[in-house]
């Protein structure tokens, strides 16, 4: 990324800043910092006030911090990071301090309080609206990410056979992730087999497949700071019975009735009882226990959500989850999830590979 995105940021902080009548912004969430300084290490604290930018980490980043962060008065600290930025803070005469409340334990928030008298502002919301419409270089490493994700998991089909086990099938996704550029998986990659596909979020176990399972595959790589999403349910060499079949449609009809009508300026609790209301018409509501989705960026999971509760409005630059589930305990489950970007009149397609029902071939 380049330093004029970052500027951009920040003076859409100091904005805030303004709003609240706070002299300056205070961080120490390494993914903030990331969106807000360019820097892509993890110690750091980040200072935001009304006239400089100071950003703070050790010797180890030195070089590095030299090279990513543009515009910030870069402070390499040999000691305390913490005792050194109160000093400053009390140096800058700083009386209110904007915080994310959720990103500064309870220590640190005392500390603040006890060595600089500054009152601390809670501007989570705030914050977190400002990361949710993604720009175009966001947008544009996030599809890539999408790619290599879609790319990895196909790559693995061919790796299904009698008796290879959750962990190792999912070992060789996260191995396909690496391989493609990416730095790892966005999150735990989910495998599972058979009944254990009744699992919302079960982990890989070593669980062997066989004729007739459900392969549910949920996953996502972590590239150039960015997350991916993607579910895909398959069987193996047959249908486990109708009832498979049932749900299957029942989820890949809720799934394609948001999309038929998924773009900006919907409401994220109606989008969501578009889906609940589809499954719940199949008699199958109470098997859909989860939200429809979520915001995909920095993390995997932030805002906006769509679920029941939620009220966003959904804008231009949202990359959002579609991702309707039925799950029947101790029998199995389906869920088929893609990443879609909110476009100006509509939405695009970030994961895009094939939702019908794949049976894989036994070989
Ligand atoms: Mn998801």
């Amino acid at each position: 990324m380049n330093s004029n995105i970052q500027q951009k940021r920040v003076f859409a902080l100091k904005d805030i800043l303004n709003q609240y009548k706070c002299d300056a912004f205070l961080s120490f969430c390494p993914i903030d910092n990331r969106y807000l300084s360019g820097f892509t290490g993890s110690t750091s604290a980040v200072l935001i006030t009304s006239d400089n930018c100071y950003f703070l980490s050790d010797f180890r980043y030195e070089e590095q911090a030299s090279r990513e962060v543009l515009g910030f008065s870069v402070l390499i600290v040999s000691g305390d990071i913490e005792k050194k930025l109160f000093a400053l803070i009390n140096s800058l005469k700083i009386k209110r301090i904007a915080i994310h409340s959720e990103k500064i334990n309870l220590r640190l928030y005392e500390e603040l309080r006890r060595e600089t008298k500054a009152e601390l502002v809670e501007i989570n919301k705030e914050l977190s609206q400002l990361r949710i419409a993604k720009d175009p270089e966001e947008i544009e490493i996030i599809r890539q990410a999408c790619k290599i994700t879609e790319t990895s998991v196909f790559n693995c089909i061919s790796l299904l056979k009698e008796g290879i086990t959750e962990q190792e099938f999912s070992a060789n996704i996260d191995y396909e992730f690496r391989k493609h550029g990416a730095n790892g998986s966005a999150f735990e990659t989910i495998v599972l087999f058979g009944k254990n596909s009744s699992l919302p979020h079960g982990k890989p176990t070593n669980k062997q497949l066989n004729i007739g399972d459900i392969i549910l595959i949920d996953c996502g790589c972590f590239y150039k700071g960015y997350c991916s999403d993607l579910t895909r349910t398959f069987v193996y060499g047959a249908v486990p019975g109708t009832w498979f079949v049932d749900i299957y449609e029942t989820v890949l009809s809720a799934q394609l009735s948001v999309l038929s009508i998924l773009g900006p300026n919907k409401k994220t609790n109606e989008i969501d009882y578009i889906a609940r209301y589809s499954i719940m018409g199949k008699g199958m509501g109470k098997n859909f226990g989860h939200g429809l989705g979520h915001g995909v960026g920095l993390e995997i999971h932030e805002p906006p959500r769509l679920n029941t509760d939620s009220s966003s409005l959904l804008k231009p630059g949202f990359v959002i989850t579609i991702e309707p589930g039925i799950y029947i305990p101790n029998k199995g489950g389906v869920r088929i999830e893609d990443t879609v970007l909110i476009t100006d009149n509509g939405h695009e397609r970030l994961t895009s590979s094939s939702k019908e029902l794949m049976v894989i071939p036994v070989q």
